[in-house]
C-alpha cells in the first residue's frame, strides 16, 4: 500500500474518464482547441500515467479551424467492449452548431490508430457509453432542457439511447432519466452509467464546473430507469468547505474497479493559490470509493478529496513526476506537445531536441493556426526556458514564449530584430480588445495592435543570434527574463517584467482551460519569411515533491 499525492495528473487534465482492460487502466480527458486531441493515458496503478497516443491525431480527422479558445473537444468517455476501445466525445464550435456534435471513435489498440469520427444524431455534450450484459450499447449524455436557448444557464437533462453496433446509429426510443429536479440541483453533466450486482447506477456532475461543482448518484433496476437519487446527494463536493479550501470544484467523476475488487473514482478539481484562483486549471484527482448499502461512498471516512490517497501496489513516485514529467529539455518526441487547431507537425518540425518553427502570419490573438507549440503548465512553481536561435528571424517578425489562457488572455515574452539588435518585449493581452488594463504606454509596442499591453522591454546585442527567454513561476508571480549565453557560460539573467498568473486563470477570464506555456513565432499578419529554432526546458522547482 502506497500513499500517493493528489492530483495524479497535475495541470489541465479536466473531465477525466477511465476504464480498465486486464491489468491496465486507460484515461482520456478534454483538450478543447489543442491538437493532438484527447490524450489516451495508460497506467498500471492509477497513479503513474503515460500518454500512449491521442484519439484525434491525424490532420483532417476533425476540423478545429476557427474554433475559439475553450471550444473544441469536450469531456470524452473511454470504454472497452472486450474487443475494441470506444471513445465518445463532443466537438463544440461556439460559432457553428452544425459543425459540432457528438461522435464515436474506435480502436483495437488504445495507442491508435483511432477510426475517423462516427457522428451521432443527438445534441448536447458529455456523451458516455455503457455496454450492458446482453451486449447492447447505450449512449447517454446531457443537454439543455430547452434546446433553443444558446446558453448553458438553464436546466439540463440526461438522455439514454441505444446504439446499433452494426449501423453505428442511435436507435429506438430516447429515455430521459435525470435532471436537476430530482435532487433540487442544476446542470446534470458528465453522466456515466455502471452496473454493480445487477443494479444500474448513474453518476452525474451537477452545478457546473466551478465552485459549486458536485457528484451525485442515482440507481435503477433497469438501464433505462426510472432512476432514484441517493438521499444523501451530492455524494461528494467541496462547496461547503468554502473558497479558502485548497481544493475546489470537485466533480465530473468516473468509476473503475481494480482487479482486486477495490473501487476508485477519477474526477476533476482545482487547486487554489494566490487567493481564489487556479491558474493550472482543472486537474485529475483520484478518490477511493467503497460500496455500502448498495450505494458508492466517495472518500469513505473523510468525505473530501484526500491530499494523499492509499493505492494498493502503486508506485511511490509523487504525481507529476511521471516518466514523461522528468525535468529538463522536452524533446519533440514527447507526446505532451500540442499546437493550436492543427497538429504540431503542421506548424513545426523536430530539429534534434528542439523544434524548427517557421514564422506564420497568424498571431496568438485570433482563433487561427499560429506557429505555436506548447505544453501544459503542470506545476505552480516552475522554471521554463526557451533557447532561441533567431538568426533566420526577419525584421517585422517576433518569436518567443507565451503563457496562454486563450486568444484573448495571454502574456508573451518575445524577441524581434531591430536595427541590428534584438529587442525583447513582454506584453500582456487581457480581454477581448487586447487592452483591458491601464498601463504606461510604451511606444515601442504601439505598432502591434491587439498584441497586448506592454509590460517591459530590453535591447540586446544580436551578434550571436542566440538568446534565452525564461519564465519563473513562483505561485502566481511569473518573472519574465532573458539572458544571452556565451561560449563561457549561460549569461547573466535580466529581468524584463513580472506577470501575475491571476490575470490569466478562468476565475478572471472565464472559459475552461488551465495555462499552457509555449513557443511561438509570428509576423503579425504580414507575409512571413523567417524561422526560428527553439529548445524548451521545463524544471519544476521545489525538490522532489512539486507543488
Ligand atoms: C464539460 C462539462 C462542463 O463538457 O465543462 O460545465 C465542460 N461543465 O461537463 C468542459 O470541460
Amino acid at each position: 500500500m502506497s500513499l500517493v499525492r493528489n492530483p495524479v495528473l497535475p495541470g489541465c487534465y479536466p473531465d477525466p474518464s477511465v476504464c480498465r482492460v486486464g491489468q491496465w487502466y486507460y484515461l482520456v480527458c478534454s483538450t478543447f482547441e489543442y491538437l493532438p486531441g484527447l490524450p489516451v493515458m495508460r497506467s498500471r496503478d492509477l497513479v503513474t500515467w503515460e500518454t500512449v497516443g491521442h484519439v484525434v491525431d491525424r490532420e483532417g480527422m476533425l476540423d478545429l479551424g476557427g474554433i475559439r479558445s475553450s471550444g473544441g473537444l469536450y469531456a470524452p468517455t473511454i470504454r472497452h467492449d472486450g474487443e475494441r476501445f470506444w471513445v465518445v466525445c463532443t466537438l463544440v464550435d461556439q460559432n457553428d452548431d452544425q459543425r459540432g456534435g457528438n461522435f464515436v471513435c474506435l480502436a483495437d489498440d488504445a495507442a491508435g490508430p483511432w477510426s475517423d469520427p462516427i457522428w451521432l444524431d443527438e445534441r448536447g455534450i458529455d456523451p458516455s457509453l455503457f455496454f450492458d450484459d446482453d451486449g447492447r450499447v447505450w449512449i447517454h449524455g446531457t443537454r439543455l432542457v430547452e434546446p433553443d436557448r444558446a446558453e448553458w444557464h438553464d436546466q439540463t437533462e440526461v438522455w439514454i439511447r441505444e446504439l446499433d453496433r452494426t449501423s453505428m446509429r442511435l436507435t429506438g426510443p430516447e429515455h430521459l432519466v435525470w435532471n436537476g429536479a430530482l435532487t433540487n440541483a442544476v446542470w446534470a453533466e458528465g453522466p456515466h452509467l455502471f452496473t454493480v450486482d445487477g443494479t444500474y447506477y448513474l453518476l452525474a456532475a451537477e452545478a457546473g464546473t466551478e465552485f459549486h461543482h458536485a457528484v451525485s448518484v442515482a440507481r435503477a433496476d433497469r438501464v433505462t430507469g426510472p432512476y432514484v437519487g441517493n438521499a444523501g446527494n451530492p455524494v461528494l463536493t467541496h462547496r461547503h468547505l468554502g473558497r479558502r479550501h485548497p481544493v475546489v470544484g470537485v466533480g465530473h467523476a468516473d468509476l473503475v474497479e481494480t482487479p482486486d475488487g477495490d473501487w476508485f473514482a477519477v474526477l476533476l478539481a482545482m487547486r487554489t493559490y494566490g487567493g481564489y484562483h487556479y491558474p493550472l486549471g482543472r486537474e485529475t484527482f483520484l478518490v477511493p470509493v467503497v460500496w455500502e448499502d448498495g450505494w458508492p461512498v466517495f472518500a469513505p471516512g473523510v468525505g473530501m478529496v484526500p491530499r494523499e490517497v492509499e493505492v494498493p501496489g502503486a508506485s511511490a513516485a509523487p504525481s507529476g513526476w511521471n516518466p514523461e514529467g522528468r525535468p529538463g529539455v522536452v524533446a519533440p518526441s514527447d507526446r505532451r506537445w500540442t499546437a493550436l487547431r492543427a497538429l504540431p507537425a503542421t506548424v513545426a518540425a523536430p530539429d534534434g531536441d528542439g523544434w524548427h518553427l517557421p514564422v506564420r502570419a497568424d498571431g496568438l490573438g485570433e482563433p487561427g493556426v499560429p506557429a505555436f507549440v506548447g505544453l501544459r503548465q503542470q506545476h505552480q512553481d516552475v522554471d521554463v526556458t526557451l533557447e532561441l536561435d533567431v538568426a533566420a528571424l526577419q525584421v517585422g517578425e517576433r518569436a518567443g514564449l507565451v503563457l496562454r489562457q486563450s486568444e484573448q488572455d495571454h502574456v508573451t515574452l518575445d524577441v524581434t530584430p531591430e536595427g541590428g539588435r534584438l529587442v525583447v518585449r513582454a506584453r500582456r493581452r487581457a480581454g477581448a480588445d487586447g487592452e483591458g488594463v491601464p498601463g504606461r504606454a510604451d511606444p515601442r509596442a504601439d505598432a502591434l495592435p491587439g498584441s497586448g499591453e506592454p509590460m517591459g522591454h530590453a535591447s540586446v546585442a544580436a551578434d550571436a543570434g542566440r538568446i534565452v527567454l525564461g519564465m519563473r513561476a513562483r505561485g502566481t508571480d511569473v518573472d519574465l527574463f532573458h539572458r544571452s549565453p556565451t561560449p563561457d557560460g549561460p549569461g547573466r539573467e535580466h529581468h524584463v517584467a513580472t506577470a501575475d498568473a491571476r490575470w490569466l486563470d478562468t476565475v478572471t477570464t472565464g472559459g475552461f482551460l488551465g495555462l499552457w506555456i509555449g513557443a511561438f513565432a509570428t509576423s503579425d499578419g504580414r507575409p512571413a519569411a523567417g524561422s526560428v529554432r527553439v529548445r524548451f526546458a521545463y524544471h519544476p522547482a521545489g525538490g522532489s515533491i512539486p507543488r
